[in-house]
C-alpha cells in the first residue's frame, strides 16, 4: 500500500463534532478556553516545543496534544492560530508516527485515515525519520520530523472528567486542612529548575511556606514521604535577597525561619531554598540554601479553590 493511499482521507464529519452547546457548568483548569465549537477546552502554548515534549506538557496540564480531528476542531484551532498571528510556521497536531514509523495516528489514536485533512504537500515516503503532523494557518497540513520545534495546542474534550477539591484532575494533589493548600510529593529527584518546572507545569509551584503551621504541615509530609532529605521548597536568591516564587520576600510570604547558621551561601553557589533534613524535631520545617542544580525531591503546593475564586492574585497567577 503506497503511503499516499494511506493518507486519503474519508470525511467523516459528525454533527456531534461542532455542536456542544452551550457551557454544562464543568470547570477545567482558567489557563484554557471552552471552546464550543471544539467540544472541549483549548490552550495554545506559543513557544516551539519538540513534538514528544509538547505532548508530554500536554499530558501533565491533564490534556492531550490537540489534533484536527473533525471540523469543529479544526475550525477552532484555526481561529486561534489567526488570533496569535501565526501565519507562516505550522503548529504541532497531536497526530503523528507515535509508536511505529508508518502508523500515523491521533493521540485519542484515531488513525490519519479517518480524519479530514487537506495535504499541502504530498507526504513523505516512509524513512528513518519519525514524522509528526503540523498544521497550517490555512488548514492544511504537512508531515514534519517530530524532532523539530513547533508551537502546539493542548485540548481536553468537554466532560472527561472535572476538577477535585484541590481545582486540579491531578489525583495526587491531597488537600490539607490546616493550611487550605493541596500539596503533591515529587516521585523523582530534579535540580531546583527541573522542580520550578514540573510544579509550574501541573498549574501548582514549588511550595511556599506562609505560615509556621504550614512549615509543621509540609515538615511532616517531607519526613513521611522523604524521611532525612531535604527538600527544594519555592524561594530564590536574588543577589542573596530571598524571593518566594510568588514574588514576595520571606517576611511578607509569612515565614522566615532559617537553620542555624544558615543560609551560609556555601561555596558561593547555594541560590536555592530548600527545607532542612530533620535533625532534632526543634528543627521542623527550616529553611537552608543550597545550590540550585542539586538534584532534590520537592514538594508541589496549589492553594485552595477558594482563595482563587476571592480574587487572590497569587492564586491567579499560579496559573499562567
Ligand atoms: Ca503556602
Ligand atoms: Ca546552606
Amino acid at each position: 500500500m503506497s503511503v499516499l493511499v494511506l493518507f486519503l482521507a474519508i470525511c467523516t464529519w459528525t454533527a456531534n463534532a461542532a455542536s456542544t452547546g452551550a457551557s454544562d457548568g464543568l470547570l477545567f483548569r482558567p489557563d484554557y478556553t471552552l471552546d464550543n465549537e471544539a467540544g472541549g477546552w483549548l490552550k495554545f502554548h506559543p513557544i516551539p516545543l519538540k513534538w514528544s515534549q509538547a505532548a508530554l506538557r500536554c499530558h501533565h496540564e491533564g490534556a492531550i496534544l490537540a489534533s484536527p480531528l473533525n471540523e469543529g476542531l479544526s475550525r477552532a484551532l484555526g481561529a486561534i492560530m489567526e488570533v496569535h498571528g501565526i501565519t507562516s510556521s505550522p503548529v504541532f497536531t497531536g497526530t503523528g508516527a507515535i509508536y511505529t514509523t508508518n502508523e500515523y495516528q491521533s493521540m485519542e489514536g484515531v488513525p490519519i485515515s479517518d480524519m479530514c485533512l487537506t495535504w499541502a504537500a504530498e507526504p513523505p515516503a516512509t524513512d528513518t525519520t519519525r514524522y509528526c503532523i503540523a498544521m497550517n494557518a490555512n488548514g492544511t497540513v504537512t508531515a514534519v520530523p517530530c524532532t523539530d520545534h513547533h508551537p502546539f495546542f493542548c485540548y481536553r474534550k468537554k466532560g472527561v472528567r472535572e476538577l477535585n477539591k484541590c481545582g486540579t484532575v491531578d489525583p495526587e494533589y491531597v488537600f490539607n486542612l490546616k493550611t487550605g493548600s493541596c500539596y503533591k510529593t515529587s516521585k523523582q529527584r530534579l535540580s531546583w529548575e527541573e522542580a520550578y518546572t514540573s510544579c509550574a507545569t501541573d498549574g501548582a509551584h514549588l511550595a511556599v511556606i506562609n505560615s509556621q503551621q504550614e512549615a509543621e504541615v509540609l515538615n511532616d509530609i517531607r519526613r513521611k514521604i522523604f524521611e532525612k532529605e531535604t527538600v527544594h521548597v519555592g524561594i530564590r536568591s536574588w543577589n542573596r535577597e530571598w524571593i518566594t516564587v510568588q514574588g514576595q520576600s520571606l517576611e511578607e510570604a509569612g515565614y522566615s525561619k532559617w537553620h542555624k547558621g544558615e543560609p551560609n551561601n556555601d561555596g558561593g553557589v547555594e541560590n536555592c531554598g530548600s527545607m532542612y533534613e530533620n535533625v532534632k524535631d526543634l528543627d521542623d520545617g527550616v529553611l537552608n540554601d543550597v545550590p540550585c542544580d542539586g538534584p532534590r525531591h520537592f514538594i508541589c503546593e496549589i492553594e485552595s479553590p477558594k482563595e482563587a475564586k476571592d480574587g487572590n492574585t497569587l492564586a491567579k497567577k499560579m496559573w499562567r
